[in-house]
């Protein structure tokens, strides 16, 4: 029925676009001269798509530091000024900066600094140095990374272990406490493997304001256990939500109030895997209309499908039904979720089929364990 699926989609996205501006954007500064590997961190951290996206807009009116949004990510640039040469205007114009953006939301300031330097280059200078204290200083907590180190049987590159004794002697104020060493992309001729990227991520979780930890957590896409866990914590306030709503049991036929809930936290859940609105509405209409045929009346038919749910007690929904019918299509789109993102439901940029997401979703539904304590109503 179309007119049931218009509704389903414009509720969607009326919850995409709650839950996208709930979940916010993590800002990223990122310095280091040219060439010592700073796109080919930030795609191997956050993603092929961010590095190719044009260069932004300025971050305050008339600013020469340039932010690039991408989803729940924004990258600062400093377009066109040269660490090491203009270190003074930079810091001139992110000290401005920094106090113009402390009236703003925090998803529209500045939270990190990712200082890059290459291993091999064995240079630090005592500039260097000072420019990142003076990042500090300015409120902007810095994660030093030395670049494109070669590995082998464990062992760093002697050049890249002189260097980061170099700046620890400079003892400066480094989130994690140390310099990172990573190699963002393998080498093939050398065979140096990816390594320490994680690493630098979980000093960046460290030094960045919390409000901003789910829009981290949704730009990366290194730390799948992080995404998993926000997943569940998202899928337990959806399932914590629905007991509330049905505080006093609910008749079957108010189910609908039921939806946006379940909406709200299938759109979450969606955006922390970084998936697109239009691919997301079709898993969406595909998986909860998988027991009807028109997009409203998803309560009833799905509720027979989920082992251990339990019934509608005389025609009306407890809490503890709808706070486990809750989870479980909580866990089931999330397993969707994974699969499409692991290219495992049609390929990447392929058009996804809803018929094929319709069977994951069932299939998924049907595994879900629910828990006693999933199940106990409020
Ligand atoms: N092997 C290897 N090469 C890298 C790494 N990072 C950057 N490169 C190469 O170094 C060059 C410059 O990298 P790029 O990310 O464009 O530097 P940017 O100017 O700082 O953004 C490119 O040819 C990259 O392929 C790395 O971690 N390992
Ligand atoms: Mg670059």
């Amino acid at each position: 029925m179309a007119g049931g699926t218009d509704w389903f989609r414009d509720s969607f996205r009326e919850q995409w676009d709650g839950q996208n501006a709930a979940i916010g954007r993590f800002n990223l500064a990122i310095f280091g001269k040219t060439g010592v590997g700073k796109s080919t961190l930030i795609n191997a951290i956050f993603g092929e798509e961010v590095a190719k996206t044009g260069i932004g807009a300025p971050v305050t009116r008339g600013s020469r530091l340039y932010v690039d949004k991408v989803g729940h990510l924004g990258i600062v640039d400093t377009q066109g000024l040269e660490v090491g040469r203009d270190n003074k205007e930079i810091l001139a114009e992110l000290s401005k900066a920094m106090k113009e953006m402390r009236k703003l939301p925090l998803s529209d300031q500045l939270h990190v600094a990712w200082y890059c330097v290459r291993g091999l280059d064995r240079r630090f200078e005592e500039a260097e140095g000072d420019f990142i204290r003076r990042l500090d200083e300015i409120g902007l907590p810095v994660v030093l990374v030395i670049t494109q180190v070669p590995v082998r049987d464990g062992q760093y590159h002697p050049d890249a272990l002189e260097l980061a004794k170099v700046i620890a002697a400079q003892r400066l104020p480094l989130a994690g406490g140390r310099p990172f060493m990573v190699n963002a992309v393998a080498d093939p001729f050398t065979g140096a493997p990816v390594h320490g990227l994680k690493d630098v991520l979980d000093a960046t979780f460290q030094v960045a304001p919390e409000g901003v930890d789910e829009a981290l957590t949704a730009a990366q896409q290194i730390d799948t256990d992080r995404k998993a866990r926000q997943a569940q914590g998202y899928i337990a306030t959806g399932a914590a939500m629905a007991a509330g709503a049905a505080f006093s049991p609910i008749p079957l036929s108010d189910a609908a109030m039921l939806v946006p809930i379940q909406l709200g936290m299938m759109a979450k859940i969606g955006q922390l895997y970084d998936i697109r609105f239009d691919r997301a509405a079709l898993m969406a209409v595909a998986s909860t209309t998988a027991a009807t045929s028109a997009g409203r009346a998803t309560f009833g038919g799905l509720l027979k499908l989920v082992p251990g749910v339990g019934t509608v007690a005389g025609g009306a929904i407890s809490a503890g039904v709808a706070s486990s019918f809750t989870y479980a299509m909580g866990q089931a789109w999330l397993a969707v979720c994974q699969r499409v993102v692991r290219g495992k439901l049609g390929g990447v940029g392929q058009a996804l089929d809803s018929d094929v997401v319709k069977a994951a979703f069932l299939e998924e539904l049907s595994k879900v364990k629910i828990r006693r304590d999933d199940k106990q109503s409020a």
